[in-house]
């Protein structure tokens, strides 16, 4: 195995691996996730003080207590109209998913990633100091990456897809990694509860023993019903939980023009499709903040070499 092969497979078998489809059983029970959670958690709380964050205003103080922030009318109206124009002239990529227990991809899911190629993107979005700083705050770090942009739109195309399950996963509450992770929704058109407005779960990002009993124990539960049937869905996770870590979702409807900045250790999902009418967002994406290799600090010259794909 090449260093390269060896640090993919770390970084995606042990690093980010969804601790909700982490599927080792013994691995799960000797308290990996649990143990993967606090390590992370020590990290970023080291990082906290090193680094003397602090939540000094309305937005770091919301972000910290509900791990969500919505913020209406983001953009001067101009530099949104420009960024609809940009989506509504970009060709997305349409993306079918088929799974074996499902007949059908239950949306119509588009996309197209830009890595900030896009200098509209890169000077509206990218650069945007509000943002930045929420965004530097919850991880506890600068952003030393440039964040993956993806424009969406998802609809659901068919009568009996309307209210049903999409097979991508994302609308079974879940939580994205175990550590602290920053993304972000622009609605370009309005989100509401009938086209699928974002879910989450306020206050279900904070660490606690609680939470780490919680994963343990879902964890556990997940591989052993992977255990027994492979091709099964995902499950959803047990109230009494859920219940143990102040579960209280909160469906995210906002205005197009709205930007969602969400930690993803947060319990969220997807809504569900109610209506014909799709939902358009921009998805910023600083996960590649977060990785083994820089767990206190990212270190310049490795940034390249150390890029994983
Ligand atoms: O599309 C959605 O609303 C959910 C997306 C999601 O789960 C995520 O971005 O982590
Ligand atoms: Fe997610």
């Amino acid at each position: 195995m090449t260093a390269i092969a060896l640090k993919r497979f770390v970084h995606r078998k042990i690093a980010v691996a969804p601790p909700r489809s982490y599927y080792n059983i013994c691995i799960n029970v000797l308290g990996f996730n649990a143990l993967r959670t606090v390590v992370y958690h020590l990290s970023w709380k080291l990082r906290g003080l090193i680094g003397n964050y602090k939540a000094t205003d309305d937005d770091t103080r919301m972000f910290e207590r509900d791990g969500i922030i919505s913020i209406e009318n983001f953009l001067p109206d101009e530099d949104f109209k420009k960024i609809r124009a940009d989506f509504e002239k970009t060709e997305l990529n349409p993306i079918y998913q088929q799974y074996s227990n499902v007949p059908q991809f239950a949306y119509k899911s588009v996309g197209q990633i830009f890595h900030c190629q896009n200098e509209l993107l890169h000077a509206l979005i990218v650069k945007n100091p509000r943002l930045r700083k929420i965004v530097e705050f919850g991880a506890r770090r600068k952003i030393g990456i440039l964040p993956t942009l993806i424009y969406e739109r998802f609809h659901a195309d068919r009568e009996e897809q309307l209210f049903g399950q999409s097979p991508d996963r994302s609308d079974t509450l879940h939580y994205d990694v175990p550590f602290n992770s920053m993304r972000a929704f622009l609605y370009l058109a309005d989100a509401d509860e009938d086209n699928a407005a974002f879910i989450y779960s306020p206050g279900t990002h904070k660490f606690s023993w609680k939470r780490v009993r919680f994963e343990c124990y879902d964890s556990i539960k997940q591989a052993l019903k992977r255990a027994a049937a492979p091709n099964s869905r995902i499950e959803e996770i047990d109230e009494d939980l859920l219940a143990d870590i102040g579960h209280n979702p909160k469906s995210m409807v906002g205005k197009a023009n709205t930007l969602v900045i969400f930690n993803a250790m947060g319990m969220h999902k997807r809504g569900k499709f109610r209506k014909f009418t799709a939902r358009e967002s921009l998805l910023i994406c600083y996960r590649g903040l977060d990785t083994p290799w820089n767990f206190l600090f990212r270190l310049p010259f490795l940034r390249n070499y150390l890029k994983v794909g």
